[in-house]
C-alpha cells in the first residue's frame, strides 16, 4: 500500500484522493495531504458549512437519557467515516433527534452512566440497535509482530524500534481528565476486538471529581491522532452540586481544525519535503554505536538534533522558527470559521469554556478589548480543576492572566461580564513551536454584548485568589520543604527519522523514556498481555499509591511537545506564564539550538525542562498511560505505561 497521505502539522493521515503531498520542516513531519479542495459529500457527518456563527454542541445531560438493559441512563455513539474524507463523528439519537457533532455531555458527582461506542467506520454495525447485554466485553488488540530494529538514539543509548503501521479504521473511549478507576475507561480495549464492533463503558465519576470542563475522544493505539483531529472530540461537564451560573450563561467554546482541513499559507515544495525527510533518515542510518555518554538525569547536556537544518534548497532559521516554512491548519470555532461571532447577553455573568480541541497545535491565546487593549483573563478553572480548590462554589474565586498556553487538550474556564455593545476579541497569538514552526496572529472569535437593557442583570460575585493561595503553590510549598519525602523522575521526549530496511518503511519514531536510570533504552509503544488480561503485563514505570514524585519533562526534541497522564491532574511547577498550576496536560516548550561547529546542519540542542508534581495519594491502583498530546506523536510511540501498586 502506498504510505497514506497524512495531513501536514496536525499529521493527521487520511485516503482523501485529492491529495496534494507537500512537507513539513526539518523532516519531522511525514507527507501530507491538502484536502481543502476536495468537494464536501454530505455523508454521515452532515453537510460542511462555513457559518461564522458559534454554534454550540448539543448539552446532553446523562440523567436524562435513555435506560439501558441493565437499568442505567447510557448514550449510545456511533463512529463514522465520511467516505474519501477526513471528517470523523460521532452520530447519536438524542429526544429523537440524530446528531453528527459531539455532544456536551453533562455529569454530576456519583453518577453512573453507560457510553457505548460503535464502530461503524468501515461497515454498519449492529451495536446501536441490540441490547446492551448483547454486546460482549471489548478486549485489547494485541499489535502484529514486527522486528526489533536497533538504532544509535540520545546520548548514545540503544533504541528498540518495532514499526507499527498506523490506520484509523479502529476506535474506542477515552475520558481525559478522569479520575476514577483506568478499568472504567480503559484506553487498552478496542471496539475490533468484537464480532460487533463495540464497546459499552460503565462509568462512576467520582465524588472527589473536581466539577469543570473535560473531553472524550477515542484513543485506540494509531488511531487517535486522525480520528480526533478529524471530529471525534467533544466537552463532558461536571456541573457543580449546586449551579452558580445559569446553563445559558455558559458557553462551550471549542477550538477544532475547520473541516475538511485547509492550510493558513502556502505548503513548502514535495520536493523540499522528500529532501528533508532522506537527509534525516541517511543522518540516523549512519550513526555508529558510541560509548554511552555520563550524564545528570535532571540537568542532561546539550545533544545533536536528529533533522537537518537545511535540505533541498531551503534553510530553516537559526532559532529553529520558520514562519514560512510550516503552514498551520486553519481552526474553527464550534465548527464556525474564524473569526468567529458570539452574542452574549449584557450585564450577565457569563462563563466561557476555552478548549483547545485540536490533535496537534498548541495555541497561546489572549483577549482583548475594542480598542485593542489585552485584557485579562479571569480564571476561575483549568483543566478541570477549579483554580482556588473550592469544589462546592468553583466560580467563586479566580486567577488573572494575561496571556493562556493551551496545548492540545488544555481547557479554560474564563468569567465575562460586558456592558450593552461591548466587544471583546480572543486571538491566538505567534509563539515558536520549534521544528521550523512559527505558530501565527490569527483572530478567532469576537464577542459582542447585545443591547438588551429590559433584561435581568446576572452579576456572579467572584473574587481574585492571589496565586499564593492556590492549592498548587501550596503543594509545590509542601515539596519543596519536604525534598527527603520526594522522588525524581526524568521523563525523556526524543523523536527520529529512520531510513527503509528490508520490509520496513522508512519512518518516524517517537519515544518519551524514563532516563533516570542509565540503563535506560527508547523503545516503542508496545503493550503485552497475558492471557485474558485487559490491562498490560509490561509497565514501562511502576509508582506505590501514596508517593509523591516530581518529574522532569526534558525536551531533547526541536520542536515542542504536550505532556499528559491519564486517571489525574498535576502540578506543573512554572506554567506558560511562570506561575504553578494544577493541570493534566502541560505544554513541553522546545529545546534551545546551540552550534555545533563539528556539523552545522545538526546543531546541538540544550533540552528543556519542565517540572510537575504528581501526587499519587488519592489515584486509584490500576494500569494507564502517559503520552504526548500531540497525537501525531502518540500515535508513532509516544507513550509509556505506568501502573499504580
Ligand atoms: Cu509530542
Amino acid at each position: 500500500m502506498e504510505p497514506r497521505n497524512c495531513h501536514i502539522k496536525t499529521g493527521r493521515c487520511t485516503f482523501a484522493t485529492l491529495a496534494l503531498m507537500i512537507l513539513c520542516t526539518a523532516g519531522l513531519m511525514p507527507y501530507t495531504t491538502l484536502a481543502a479542495s476536495a468537494p464536501a459529500a454530505a455523508g454521515a457527518c452532515g453537510p460542511v458549512t462555513h457559518s461564522r456563527d458559534v454554534d454550540a454542541p448539543q448539552a446532553v445531560d446523562m440523567w436524562d437519557a435513555p435506560v439501558d438493559a441493565s437499568g442505567e441512563h447510557e448514550l449510545i455513539l456511533a463512529v463514522h467515516q465520511d467516505e474519501g474524507g477526513d471528517r470523523f463523528c460521532y452520530v447519536y439519537r438524542w429526544h429523537g433527534v440524530v446528531h453528527s457533532v459531539a455532544p456536551a455531555i453533562h455529569v454530576r458527582r456519583g453518577e453512573h452512566f453507560a457510553i457505548r461506542i460503535v464502530n461503524d467506520i468501515n461497515s454498519q454495525s449492529p451495536g446501536e440497535s441490540v441490547p446492551s447485554t448483547a454486546i460482549p466485553p471489548c478486549k485489547p488488540m494485541r499489535m502484529t509482530q514486527a522486528p526489533v530494529q536497533h538504532w544509535i538514539g540520545y546520548l548514545n543509548h540503544v533504541i528498540d524500534d518495532r514499526y507499527f503501521e498506523v490506520m484509523d479504521v479502529d476506535t474506542n473511549l477515552h475520558l481525559h481528565g478522569f479520575e476514577g478507576p483506568a478499568s472504567e475507561e480503559n484506553v487498552f480495549l478496542s471496539t475490533l476486538s468484537t464480532p460487533m464492533h463495540a464497546c459499552e463503558y460503565r462509568i462512576t465519576i467520582p465524588l472527589t471529581q473536581p466539577p469543570g470542563t473535560y473531553l472524550y475522544h477515542p484513543h485506540a493505539h494509531g488511531a487517535a491522532d486522525d480520528e480526533l483531529g478529524g471530529g471525534l472530540v467533544g466537552v463532558w461537564i461536571v456541573d457543580p452540586d449546586s449551579p452558580q451560573i445559569p446553563r445559558a450563561d455558559q458557553h462551550v467554546l471549542l477550538l477544532r481544525y475547520r473541516l475538511p482541513i485547509a492550510l493558513d499559507m502556502q505548503p513548502p515544495s514535495q520536493a523540499s519535503v522528500k529532501s528533508f525527510a532522506l537527509a534525516a533518515a541517511t543522518h540516523a542510518g549512519a550513526l555508529k554505536p558510541g560509548s554511552a555518554v555520563h550524564y545528570d538525569p535532571f540537568n542532561p547536556p546539550a545533544w545533536p538534533i536528529t533533522h537537518p537544518l537545511r535540505a533541498g534548497g531551503i534553510a530553516l532559521s537559526r532559532s529553529g522558527c520558520n514562519s514560512n516554512i510550516i503552514p498551520e491548519p486553519d481552526i474553527s470555532v464550534d465548527g464556525a470559521d474564524t473569526p468567529a461571532t458570539l452574542e452574549i447577553p449584557a450585564n450577565r455573568t457569563q462563563l466561557l469554556r476555552l478548549v483547545n480541541a485540536t490533535s496537534d497545535s498548541s495555541k497561546l491565546l489572549r483577549i482583548r478589548d475594542v480598542l485593542g487593549h489585552v485584557l485579562p483573563f479571569r480564571i476561575v478553572e483549568r483543566d478541570g480543576v477549579p483554580v482556588s480548590g473550592d469544589m462546592q462554589h468553583p466560580l467563586s474565586r479566580y486567577i488573572a492572566m494575561k496571556e493562556l498556553m493551551l496545548s492540545p487538550m488544555s481547557r479554560a474556564a474564563v468569567l465575562l461580564t460586558a456592558a450593552p455593545g461591548a466587544t471583546f476579541t480572543i486571538s491566538s497569538e505567534p509563539f515558536c513551536a520549534g521544528g521550523g514552526t512559527i505558530e501565527l496572529h490569527h483572530d478567532l472569535l469576537q464577542i459582542t454584548a447585545d443591547s438588551d437593557t429590559q433584561r435581568q442583570a446576572h452579576r456572579l460575585h467572584a473574587t481574585h485568589i492571589t496565586v499564593s493561595d492556590t492549592p498548587a503553590a501550596k503543594l509545590l510549598a509542601w515539596v519543596r520543604a519536604n525534598p527527603k519525602r520526594i522522588r525524581r523522575r526524568a521523563i525523556t521526549f526524543t523523536q527520529y527519522r529512520f531510513p527503509e530496511r528490508g520490509k520496513i518503511p522508512g519512518h518516524l519514531a517517537f519515544y518519551i523514556t524514563d532516563t533516570t536510570n542509565p540503563d535506560f533504552h527508547e523503545h516503542s509503544f508496545w503493550p503485552d498481555y497475558r492471557p485474558g488480561e485487559t490491562e498490560p503485563s509490561n509497565p514501562d514505570i511502576v509508582v506505590k499509591q501514596g508517593s509523591i514524585e516530581v518529574w522532569y519533562l526534558i525536551n531533547a526534541t526541536d520542536e515542542n511537545h504536550a505532556f499528559h497522564i491519564h486517571q489525574m491532574a498535576f502540578v506543573q511547577e512554572k506554567d506558560y506564564t511562570g506561575i504553578p498550576a494544577t493541570l493534566d496536560t502541560v505544554f513541553v516548550p522546545v529545546g534551545r539550538l546551540l552550534p555545533d561547529p563539528r556539523d552545522p546542519n545538526y546543531p546541538l540542542i540544550k533540552p528543556s525542562i519542565t517540572r510537575v508534581i504528581l501526587d499519587f495519594r488519592h489515584v486509584p491502583r490500576g494500569t494507564f498511560v502517559f503520552h504526548c498530546h500531540m497525537l501525531f506523536h502518540e500515535d508513532r510511540g509516544m507513550m509509556g505505561i505506568i501502573r499504580v501498586e
